[in-house]
This record gives C-alpha cells, sequence and structure tokens, in this order.
C-alpha cells in the first residue's frame, strides 16, 4: 500500500513538471508595479515579477543544431511605461547574417505584429520606434537587454505582446525561443499574441506555473482516489 502511495505521488510529480514545458496559447502573463533605469542591468523591483521562461524552440532548421541559448524575461510598469528585462544566456554571440532575423536578437511585438522593436546583441543597438529607450548589454554569459515602452498602463487591464529570442550561432539562425511554440507565427499573425495582465501585485500564477498546478492538482486527486478505493476494498 505505502508503495503505491509512493508511486502515483512519484506520478503526479513527474507530470506536474513534465507539464511546465510551454504555456498555453494565448497565455496571460503578469506585470507587477515598478519603476526601472534603462541600463541592461536588473533592477531589484524586477524581483517582484514572476519569471517568465522562453523554453518553446521553434523554427528550426534542417542540418543545423538547436543550441545551448536560454532566456527568461521579467516586467514591470507604471503610470507612463511598461519595462522589460530580457536576460539571455548565449555562449556564442553571431551577427554574420544578412538578414536581421538571423542575427542575435530579440523582438518585442506591442498591440500587433508590425509594432515591433528589434535589440540586436553584438553591436548592442536596436531598430524601432515602439520603446522610448532600450539598451542592450552583453554580459559573460550572453547579453540582456532592457525596454522602457509608453503605454497607457491601468491596474487590471490586458495587452497583447510577443517577445522572441532570435538564436544565431555560425553564421545564422538555428532556432527561436518564445514561451509558446504557436509564437513562431507572431511576425505575421496577432491572433497568436499573448497577453500581459497590469497586476496590482507580485503573485506569480499564470501560464507555465498554472499548467503545472493543473496537472499536479489532477495528478493528487487521482492519488487520492485510489488510496481511498483501495482503504475501501480492505474495509469490506
Ligand atoms: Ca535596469
Ligand atoms: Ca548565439
Amino acid at each position: 500500500m505505502k508503495k503505491l502511495i509512493v508511486l502515483v505521488l512519484s506520478l503526479a510529480m513527474v507530470l506536474s513538471f513534465t507539464a511546465t514545458v510551454y504555456a498555453e496559447p494565448n497565455a496571460t502573463w503578469e506585470a507587477v508595479k515598478g519603476t526601472a533605469a534603462v541600463d541592461g542591468v536588473k533592477d531589484d523591483a524586477y524581483k517582484n515579477a514572476p519569471e517568465i521562461k522562453m523554453e518553446a524552440v521553434s523554427d528550426t532548421v534542417d542540418g543545423r543544431e538547436v543550441d545551448d541559448t536560454k532566456a527568461s524575461f521579467w516586467v514591470l510598469y507604471d503610470a507612463e511605461a511598461i519595462y522589460f528585462f530580457v536576460e539571455v544566456q548565449d555562449s556564442a554571440l553571431d551577427d554574420t547574417n544578412g538578414n536581421v532575423w538571423e542575427k542575435d536578437s530579440i523582438e518585442l511585438r506591442i498591440d500587433n505584429k508590425d509594432n515591433l522593436v528589434q535589440a540586436f546583441a553584438v553591436d548592442e543597438t536596436y531598430t524601432g520606434s515602439v520603446a522610448s529607450e532600450v539598451k542592450v548589454l552583453k554580459t559573460d554569459k550572453g547579453y540582456n537587454v532592457e525596454f522602457k515602452v509608453p503605454y497607457a498602463t491601468a491596474e487590471g487591464s490586458t495587452m497583447k505582446f510577443t517577445m522572441q529570442v532570435n538564436c544565431a550561432k555560425d553564421g545564422g539562425r538555428n532556432h527561436t525561443l518564445h514561451t509558446n511554440p504557436d509564437l513562431k507565427d507572431a511576425w505575421q499573425n496577432n491572433a497568436v499574441f499573448e497577453n500581459l495582465l497590469f497586476a496590482s501585485a507580485a503573485s506569480p500564477k499564470t501560464g507555465v506555473v498554472s499548467y503545472g498546478l493543473v496537472y499536479g492538482a489532477g495528478a493528487a486527486l487521482c492519488a487520492l482516489g485510489v488510496i481511498s478505493l483501495k482503504g475501501k476494498r480492505k474495509s469490506n
């Protein structure tokens, strides 16, 4: 009996972990209140915001590797703007391809596919008028990008957006990173955009986390069901 409980609880843990790989399509993520200095360094205020991991690998190319690039971002908002801080671990910064989307870079879209700012790792530059301030800063792990986007934020409301990392190495893009594989089409399809919620406080409970909780709770309920069935059988 003990063995069975351990087995089922282990299964519950495995399920809750394996289900945390991707966010669901059109997921909602939280920005928390705060103001940042746009300098490429992570302000203390971002510690109140949930980490948004970009673990969905898309746009792979035959014959090219899926490299070791990893990325996460955090979001703050105040009365006048939204602040995005993106941290990228990338051991090989590359911008030798002529196509802008094949250089190591971040693409942030606000509201729709054409409202774009793109920040480039190697020369620490950016293009696009969406952001009023952008700072790209190379680090010993890869690079950071911080964006300030002027926006009429209102607590409790949401905004459409997408974040993409272009992962380049040896002269071309190997793949992209997002929070959900659907977002590979964000450059041409507004319907796949995700939502940013201007939350009242720091309470991470969306996207990846909620998926894990749903599966974890489901598996735990199954475990309880098995245990009570076993108990019933014993008492019969
Ligand atoms: Ca900063
Ligand atoms: Ca790279």
